[in-house]
């Protein structure tokens, strides 16, 4: 239901791929493995997490937010909007505040009725005081009566700024006067006085100043990185390209003029183009975004901005500004939304295979994770970490410390602000790595060092390093 009538285009293609692969293609990577936390969802739309790690849903069937508490799905909504003017399309986008257990504050991104018009809105609702579990009645209008065409879009999201993200579908995408195609920046949490002073076209005839980005086709998911701020949204394209766009202030993504990257003066290019003739077969409706920064996976993923596609069923994964990679094929599953549960670390997933018996799953991680906060091993003598930076006051390079005693083995994977590898090092039978850093760009890194020591116990250390 979901492809056929939001990725129109797309549709005909979605709806014949299962009949094109074997039973259940999977291949995640060794020791990740897959767990469903809740199922019989009835057509969820959307998911975000609570900070107190309460999953709260968008169920477009019923026009309810819900809520999965300790992997239930309890039976009393948390609030209801309702769904006679679109049942299928009612609720595109959701928000849990940053600071709920403050506020008590869930924003909906849905269809209205607007004196008789089927309208975009964004609301929010009140948690009650006596219970966190359901609303206590309370929808504030935060922005109303927001046109928008054939499509709907539909990333809502906090940036790490505080400010609520909404991006809407193609209908103008061009246009400044109106909301369609655009990235929406509102200071929700301040309405009424939701416009942003640092909003880019703030004070400018003819442009709307909720405008924070335009030249959206489809941009049904989205993300921010809490770390590094940096947003991403995932525009589903029409012919050519679906599109993972790096949000800068301002930037016009293109669309209808241009799809994919795109030479014309103005226009901003994709973070990544991801073509729909792409002879691997990886891409066709692009999904739920989450950059990972829950410290449960290998280093290699801390940062890295996980995706999905609907069409070919597969989860993607892009570390720092390098290609995104196949993380996994799994043809029983069409993930729409990720989100990193902040109280246990994981990625989860929201898996509308089965409309009316949808699901979310898990990504568990079985291995060691490198970046677990711990110590030298016991009886380990000497030092262990960074030692130096040298060469005439200059950065040239790190000297890990790995002890007096030589080590079994040794790692140590650096990484920039945006979570991109920059070294991976191992040695076997050393006292110490050693790092080049003459490459790098000035700035603040962070390290994992971990290994196996001379009497057989694990050792890790993680911290940050100054490139000078
Ligand atoms: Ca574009």
């Amino acid at each position: 239901m979901l492809s056929f009538f939001r990725f129109a285009r797309r549709a005909a293609v979605t709806a014949l791929l299962p009949l094109c692969l074997p039973a259940a293609l999977r291949a995640l990577p060794a020791d990740f493995e897959r767990v469903t936390v809740v199922s019989g969802l009835n057509f969820p739309q959307c998911m975000k997490f609570a900070p107190d790690g309460r999953l709260f849903l968008g169920m477009h069937g019923k026009g309810e937010i819900a809520i999965v508490k300790e992997g239930k799905l309890l039976a009393t909504p948390f609030a209801k909007v309702p769904i006679n003017i679109n049942q299928r399309e009612n609720i595109i986008g959701l928000a849990v505040d940053p600071e709920f257990a403050k506020t008590g504050h869930v924003y909906l991104f849905y269809y209205a009725d607007v004196g008789g018009s089927k309208r975009m809105r964004i609301s929010r609702f009140q948690g009650s005081a006596a219970n966190p579990d359901v609303s206590d009645g309370t929808e504030t209008v935060i922005l109303d009566s927001i046109f928008v065409g054939v499509y709907t879009g539909g990333a809502t999201f906090f940036g790490a700024d505080g400010m609520l993200y909404a991006a809407t579908g193609h209908g103008a995408s061009q246009d400044s006067t109106n909301l369609e195609g655009k990235l929406i920046r509102i200071d929700a949490r301040h309405w009424p006085d939701i416009i942003p002073k640092d909003n880019p076209f703030v004070g400018r005839p003819r442009w709307r100043p909720e405008i924070w980005a335009l030249g959206f086709r489809e941009p049904f998911t989205g993300a921010a990185d809490p770390v590094t701020g940096r947003i991403v949204v995932n525009d589903v394209g029409e012919s050519f390209a679906e599109e993972l766009d790096l949000i800068q202030k301002g930037g016009n993504y293109g669309f209808p003029i241009c799809e994919g990257n795109c030479a014309k003066p103005g226009m901003a290019n994709p973070w990544q183009e991801l073509r729909a003739a792409d002879p691997l077969g990886r891409y066709n409706v692009v999904t739920g975004g989450a950059f990972y920064r829950g410290g449960k996976y290998p280093p290699e993923y801390n940062g890295a901005y996980f995706f999905g596609d609907h069409g070919k069923q597969k989860i993607h994964v892009k570390r720092g500004d390098d290609s995104a990679q196949v993380f996994d094929s799994y043809n029983l599953a069409q993930y729409i939304q990720f989100d990193v549960n902040p109280v246990d670390g994981l990625l989860y997933m929201l898996d509308i295979r089965n409309t009316g018996n949808s699901t979310v799953q898990r990504l568990d991680y079985k291995g060691q994770v490198g970046l677990a906060p711990s110590g030298p091993a016991p009886g380990m003598r000497g030092r262990l970490g960074p030692e130096f930076a040298t060469a005439a006051g200059r950065c040239a390079g790190f000297r890990f410390l790995l002890g007096e005693d030589p080590v079994r083995e040794a790692r140590v994977v650096v990484m920039d602000v945006a979570g991109h590898v920059v070294a991976d090092e191992r040695g076997a039978g050393r006292s110490g790595l050693e790092l080049g850093a003459g490459g790098w760009p000035t700035g603040t890194y962070a390290y994992a060092l971990s290994g196996i020591s001379a009497e057989g116990r694990a050792f890790a250390k993680r911290g940050l390093l100054h490139r000078q």
